[in-house]
């Protein structure tokens, strides 16, 4: 199949995951289109039947326009690679702008090339940017106007459905996937030396916005460093970092927290990890959590949206209400005081990763598109 791919090619969990998609089925044989603004972040060189469309974000001076009209020169974008590439799908991540546009393509195709539009729900786009007054009511059109919508979670399905209603579309659920070539536990052994021996090593990636509550990781941690020595590895950046180093310094653990800022890859840290904090306000699935599970680190994360699909509170991981650092922290302690437990919960972490394979979940989304195109 020829297949196009638009996404925020930045940081950000949506991105990650329609890259490693369409890596996954440039592999697979299809040939993969993706049509952004920039070279998504997780596609590094060449691959065999990979394209990539720069869309302009800036003209010449016209001094009409004080902000670029990058949404028309989207859907202008999609529409002639659609047309000079014989695309037959446009497989859109993240709804805002992207199902707009993508619709906008397929109305200017109309009589002269058949489209048909995936839209795949992420978080954000509907949690919070899509119910503000301004996005509403596109939101909803546009997700109602796609060929097939899906959602990454059985709870961002449900939130759609609560909250923009979309009726008439049937909103499947196809989760997020690993890619468990690159991620997965090494031997004790081999974990690179992030810190001394005995040293507990603490993981957070994130995009560090106010949804994923990085000062409560902080916190949470403080409380496992009071009772053992141990390492804050804090990966990404974003607006909220500074409130976090701050708060590292109030606390009094800002010697023992490293902010490493963005990463390309975090595979061989997450390996080197104990425990994963993401005490996020609300997190569709927590594409992050997995990673960090396959690599065999359990997680520490918030009793919210998505995450009770992902983690098995016990199991395979720790869940408690968004906010609660006391119980968070008490918990990755006692975890962590136990070796037997934690030997346990990372296997179990492991264990529940596979169910989220690529080579599991990457062929709905190929039998989603035979279907679209039936
Ligand atoms: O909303 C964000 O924080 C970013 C967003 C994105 O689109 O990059 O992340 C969302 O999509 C990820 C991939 O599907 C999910 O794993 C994240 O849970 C989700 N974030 C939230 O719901 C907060």
């Amino acid at each position: 199949m020829k297949i196009g791919i638009t996404c925020y090619p930045t940081y950000g969990g949506s991105g990650a995951v329609a890259t490693e998609l369409g890596l996954e089925l440039a592999r697979r044989g299809h040939e993969v289109h993706f049509i952004t603004y920039d070279s998504p972040f997780r596609l590094h060189g060449y691959t065999e039947r990979i394209y990539f469309h720069q869309v302009e974000t800036r003209m010449g001076r016209y001094p009409l326009f004080d902000h670029f009209p990058y949404t028309l020169a989207l859907a202008s974008k999609q529409h002639e690679v659609v047309l000079s590439e014989g695309l037959e799908i446009l497989h859109v991540h993240y709804a805002i702008p992207h199902a707009t546009t993508a619709y906008l393509a397929r109305e200017m195709l109309k009589g002269e090339r058949p489209l048909r539009v995936i839209t795949t729900l992420h978080g954000t786009d509907i949690t919070l940017v899509g119910q503000e007054s301004s996005f509403y009511a596109i939101t909803k059109f546009s997700i109602e106007q796609s060929d097939e919508v899906t959602a990454v979670s059985s709870s961002l399905r449900d939130e759609t459905y609560r909250a923009f209603g979309c009726v008439s579309s049937d909103v499947r659920v196809i989760p997020n996937f690993v890619n468990l070539r690159e991620y997965h536990p090494v031997e004790p052994g081999a974990r690179s030396s992030l810190a001394p021996e005995g040293t507990r090593v603490i993981t957070h990636v994130s995009n560090f916005r106010e949804v994923k509550r990085v000062k409560d990781v902080v916190r949470v941690f403080a409380r496992i460093r009071r009772a053992m020595p141990a390492t804050l590895i804090m990966v990404g950046d974003g607006p909220e970092r500074v409130d976090a180093e701050s708060e590292a310094r109030e606390l009094n653990v800002a010697g023992d927290v490293r902010f490493l800022g963005r990463l390309d890859s975090v595979a061989s840290l997450l390996q080197a990890s104990d425990l994963f904090l993401l005490p996020s306000q609300t997190e569709s699935f927590g594409l992050a959590a997995l990673e960090a599970m396959a690599c065999g680190s359990p997680v520490v994360a918030s009793r919210a949206g998505g995450l009770p699909e992902v983690i098995d509170d016990g199991v395979s991981g720790i869940l408690e209400p968004v906010g609660s650092v006391e119980a968070m922290g008490r918990r990755a302690v006692e975890l962590l005081r136990d070796p037997e437990r934690h030997a346990g919960m990372c296997r179990a972490a492991i264990a529940k990763a596979e169910e989220f394979s690529a080579d599991r979940i990457v062929p709905m989304y190929e039998a989603l598109y035979q279907e679209v195109l039936r």
